[in-house]
């Protein structure tokens, strides 16, 4: 069925040679990420070592998984690459374009109406190149992952950020853009520049109202939204080994949020619980017979400092619940006091209108079981809850065992409105409001990672926090921002004061789980007469021509936007309602940086044309320079394109001529997709030229037929007065990505040599 045992075998049968002769040749002890990465060598047997933080490597992963989302241009780039089937397992989850409105069955209907088109040429792809795909409703990729196919010490990358959930189980799991996917899909080599290491030492207990989430709340408080990039975060130490799997799976999921690479937990017994539950008992036994090379070697958990390039330490009985938020994931503060002078400084509403829980992060059985022990409690006690409650299961088979054990009724009786098994509200695609743009200021509570601003409901005025399910249910019960469950008396119905005791639940359910129809559908063994069909006049669906090379010489470009503060791919490519695009080029090119804050008038979509010296929305401006066959130019600050693995971000802006990106510093995910588009990537060697760009200036770059790896490109600023300035920019293209870039795009490349 679902997973592939002979696989996870041969990674097994493979990883003694592998890992000792990678331990001979680094000299020294290997940490669990080294051998998962040394194990999955594109050219086998390690020969050499690299150099973390600079060595770009080829690797080669067990398998892939897309989300409905980015499938679609995933899978549109695979179309064209030539192949008769996909080289390396792979999965298609329908769990984005689903909206959350009036509760699972009428909302999976409609979605099933409305986006039919979509759903059946992921389908059809699907069969027609041996893909695995799950039906709208099965589950939201990353749960379901989970559930099925992560594997200790496998490596995987899934066309979505959040991939890296799968580093509860002990994987190595990636989240990349799709056109990396299309490479491995088509049977070639994965590039990653071989990531630095933190380690996370855990130590002490989580107890009481804490939980994993509020580990990776404080990792973040950490180390910030970009704190992680480039790095694999390690966890090890008492702390983790005391921890659910599905509870490690929280705590990787939002290692996205810090912009690492990924994160990973060592093999251990709740692991082997979790395989066993869900049905896997071969992966257990065989990864019980491979233990040690599934966790770092016991020298680097001793004396961590000496292996990890950066090592915190976090102790678990010390840990106070928190909410991160609003806006960044990174913001923390502890649940209680502190919260009520903060919120009251920040003008944040304390009063709480929605309580959310579910999303990728925090929708395994553990957390629904513990969350509900809050809930019951509301129904115990007779409080009667201030806020509403939104519940979204992980996957089918969380649901029905959830519904089978009674957990959904308690939240049901709390009148929850219970969401499909899919992304919903933590996407934008939460139908809360008529008119979201008009929506006034609130704030929710919420169990999920991100909490950009208009993320869940359109409303830029909706302050969400992030929280662990179980103070998301204690909140949403309290209705108070400020709530601390470990002091704070409420009044019930009775007028009688009473407090919320300490949430319990199952790490696992007693009873098993269950599931009737799983929403699996296998692909044909023989695709090729399956026939993908994309109507000419289809509003969803548009079949790809390839981008025309960008050339050695860029002079005369214009300035399109300089995107002042946060640019998360949400500004760029923003989501929600717009997800209906994700399939057609050029309708979600009207989105392009329509979320970006204009630095000179700090409006969003609202940039000066130069042409014309008018003012207009960005897709537009970008569109009148295009007609006249002007290159452009944008400019930003600090991780740019921060968030999302989705390649709209970086496609729109190639598909609508923009030639380059410049920026303080990139997220890892968006350069990686600018570059395989064709595009330059490219930062200030100087921070604080950021400043010289002005709103009228004109770029001409110099030095671009001396395109070279480690070498600087220099570009002339000319202003609007004709004074100059010359600025240098750093990049990090290495010979194999400027081909890239000499061919217009890595899929011109593939397309070239298959055909
Ligand atoms: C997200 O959480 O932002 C998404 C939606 O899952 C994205 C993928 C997408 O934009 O489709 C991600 O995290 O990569
Ligand atoms: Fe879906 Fe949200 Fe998870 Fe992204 S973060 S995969 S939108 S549930």
């Amino acid at each position: 069925m679902a997973f592939d045992i002979d696989i996870i075998k041969k990674v097994y049968s493979q990883m003694a040679e592998r890992v000792d002769a990678a331990r001979d040749v680094v000299g020294k002890p290997l940490t669990l990420s080294e051998k998962i990465l040394y194990n999955h060598l594109w050219d086998g047997t390690p020969k050499t070592a690299f150099t973390r933080g600079k060595d770009y490597v080829d690797f080669a992963p067990d398998r892939i998984a897309c989300q409905d989302a980015t499938a679609q241009m995933a899978l549109l780039q695979f179309m064209q690459a030539g192949k008769d089937k996909v080289a390396v397992p792979t999965t298609v989850h329908c769990d984005h374009l689903i909206q959350a409105k009036d509760g699972a069955e009428k909302d999976l209907k409609h979605a099933n109406d409305v986006s039919k088109e979509v759903f059946e040429f992921l389908e059809s792809v699907s069969n027609k190149y041996g893909i695995g795909f799950w039906k709208p409703g099965a589950g939201i990729i990353h749960q379901v992952v989970l559930e099925n196919y992560a594997f200790p010490g496998g490596m995987m990358i899934g066309t979505d950020s959040h991939t890296v959930n799968a580093g509860g189980l002990g994987m190595v799991a990636i989240g990349v853009g799709g056109a990396d996917a299309v490479d491995v899909m088509a049977g070639m080599a994965w590039e990653l520049k071989f990531p630095k290491l933190i380690g996370v030492k855990l130590t002490g207990k989580l107890s009481g109202w804490t939980a994993p989430k509020d580990v990776i709340l404080k990792v973040a408080e950490i180390l910030t939204v970009k704190g992680g990039t480039g790095a694999i975060v390690e966890y090890f130490g008492p702390g983790a080994t005391s921890m659910s799997c599905t509870g490690k799976g929280t705590i990787c999921n939002m290692g996205a949020e810090i912009g690492a690479t990924t994160s990973t937990f060592g093999y251990d017994d709740s692991m082997e619980r979790y395989l066993r539950a869900t049905d896997r008992s071969d992966v257990a036994d065989a990864a019980n017979k491979v233990r040690e090379y599934l966790t770092a070697d016991p020298e680097v958990y001793a004396n961590p400092e000496q292996y990890f390039d950066q090592v915190i330490e976090i102790n678990l009985s010390e840990l106070n619940p928190l909410l991160n938020g609003p806006f960044t994931p990174d913001l923390s503060t502890p649940a209680g006091k502190e919260m009520t002078k903060k919120a009251t400084d920040n003008d944040w509403p304390l009063q709480v209108e929605w309580g959310l829980i579910g999303s990728c992060t925090n929708s395994s059985y553990e957390d629904l079981s513990r969350a509900s022990s809050i809930a019951q409690q509301a129904l115990d006690k007779k409080l009667k809850t201030k806020a509403e409650f939104g519940i979204n299961p992980g996957s089918e088979q969380v649901r029905y065992t959830t519904e089978r054990d009674g957990i959904l009724e308690i939240f049901e009786k709390l009148d929850a409105t219970i969401f499909t098994n899919a992304c919903g509200p933590c996407i934008g695609q939460w139908a809360r409001y008529s008119d979201p743009k008009n929506a006034p200021k609130n704030s929710i509570v919420h169990s999920f990672n991100r909490n950009f601003a208009k993320r869940a409901d359109g409303n830029p005025n909706t302050h969400a926090f992030v929280a662990s399910p179980e103070l998301t249910a204690a909140i949403a019960i309290a209705g108070r921002l400020d709530f601390n469950p470990m002091t704070d008396k409420l009044i019930n119905e009775d007028g009688e004061e009473v407090m919320l005791d300490e949430p319990t639940g199952w790490e696992l359910p007693p009873k098993g789980f269950e599931v009737k129809e799983n929403g699996y559908l296998e692909p044909r063994e023989d695709g090729s007469s399956v026939v993908v069909k994309v109507a000419d006049d289809s509003e969803r669906l548009q079949l790809l021509t390839p981008f025309t090379p960008i050339g050695d010489s860029i002079t005369g470009a214009k300035l399109l936007i300089k995107a002042f503060g946060k640019c998360t791919t949400d500004h760029i490519s923003m989501a929600g309602p717009w997800l209906r695009f994700r399939g057609h080029l050029d309708n979600i090119s009207n989105n392009c940086l329509i979320g970006a804050v204009n630095a000179y008038n700090k409006k969003t979509n609202f940039v000066k044309n130069q042409l014309t010296g008018e003012y207009g929305g960005v897709p537009d401006t970008q569109r009148e320079y295009k007609k006249e066959g002007i290159w452009t130019v944008v400019v930003g600050d600090h991780n740019y394109g921060e968030g999302s693995s989705r390649e709209h971000a970086a496609m729109e802006p190639r598909h609508l001529g923009v030639a380059a990106v410049i920026v303080k510093s990139f997220a890892r995910i968006h350069e990686t997709n600018l570059k395989k588009q064709g595009m330059l990537g490219l930062t200030f060697d100087n921070e604080a030229d950021y400043d010289l760009i002005q709103e009228d200036d004109t770029f001409n770059f110099l030095d671009l037929n001396e395109f070279a790896p480690n070498k600087p490109l220099h570009i002339e600023v000319v202003h609007s007065d004709g004074s100059k300035d010359t600025i240098k920019v750093n990049h990090t293209y290495n010979e194999a990505q400027i081909e890239w870039y000499k061919a217009g795009s890595a899929l011109n490349l593939i397309a070239a040599q298959n055909a």
